[in-house]
């Protein structure tokens, strides 16, 4: 068989068309490929929704893959051993209630796990903006993450879903554009994003748990960016929250469908 560069480049072109097409209409749309986006991605492609993530780095992972200060071991704490095991991930008791877990083995086996569900991953996609109708957050607004590092002026691309998430971690990206451009009330005391507090793991990862939910009419927000949102502290790399705060809003969300 002699290889045609040509046939290579237009399997390529066809098949990411397929896979873009099939995502401008879909059941949820997860902004950020970190831990509590994927495990997000998984429990709701598995269920049989439509499912695509948008991630703006080459990798996705987001900040599982240095665990902490770049040594590549997670913990987990007891609660959410129980999803180690859903992944398959291999995990070692540290002390009682403290598991360790490979950091490229968690990325790894969450991301593999939620691609083979069937939640379409877009890799280097950024979302900048979010499409609102009738008081409703119905789709979102994306572009090349190349197009945005270099400032070019070059205008997005826009798809619609039932729901958002928005997965972004300390950023609070999507709830800061809808924060900024739209007329919404965020479901906080005040109405607007609060901000991260500092470090302070126990009560964290607690309120991880409790500040996972819809914060906007066709927006629910989970991981690190639900705590950032709400004003609770930031925990670490201690991950068992955000594993846990990812099928939560998978539940949350199909129990609304
Ligand atoms: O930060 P990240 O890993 O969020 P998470 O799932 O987990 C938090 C932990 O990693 C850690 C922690 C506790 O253990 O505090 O930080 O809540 O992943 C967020 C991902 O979202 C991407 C970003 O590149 C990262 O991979 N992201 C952020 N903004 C956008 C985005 C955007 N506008 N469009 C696309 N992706």
């Amino acid at each position: 068989m002699v290889l045609d560069e040509i046939v290579i480049s237009k399997a390529i072109i066809e098949r990411f068309l397929e896979k873009l097409l099939q995502a401008t209409d879909v059941d949820v749309a997860i902004v950020g490929g970190g831990p509590s986006g994927l495990v997000a991605a998984y429990y709701l492609a598995s269920a049989g929704k439509k499912v695509a993530l948008f991630e703006r780095k080459l990798s996705l992972g987001g900040g599982m893959w240095g665990g902490g200060m770049m040594f590549n071991e997670i913990v987990v704490q007891d609660e959410a051993r129980e999803i180690l095991d859903v992944f398959d991930i291999r995990y070692r008791e540290y002390q009682q209630g403290y598991y360790t877990a490979d950091a490229v083995l968690a990325v790894t086996s969450i991301c593999s796990q939620a691609a083979r569900a069937g939640a379409s991953i877009f890799n280097c996609v950024s979302v900048e903006d979010v499409m609102i109708r009738e008081g409703r957050v119905t789709g979102l607004v994306i572009n090349w993450s190349p197009v945005e590092m270099a400032g070019l002026h070059v205008d997005p691309l826009t798809i619609a879903a039932g729901s958002v998430i928005d997965t972004t971690g300390h950023a609070t990206e999507v709830l800061k554009v809808i924060e900024r451009k739209a007329d919404m009330q965020l479901a906080t005391p005040s109405g607007k994003l609060v901000g991260e507090r500092s470090m302070w793991a126990e009560k964290a990862e607690r309120l991880t748990m409790d500040n996972t939910r819809q914060i906007c009419p066709g927006v629910y927000v989970a991981g690190m960016s639900a705590n950032a949102a709400f004003g609770g502290p930031r925990m670490g790399p201690i991950f068992g929250g955000m594993l846990l705060s990812g099928r939560k809003v998978a539940e949350l969300i199909l129990a609304s469908s």
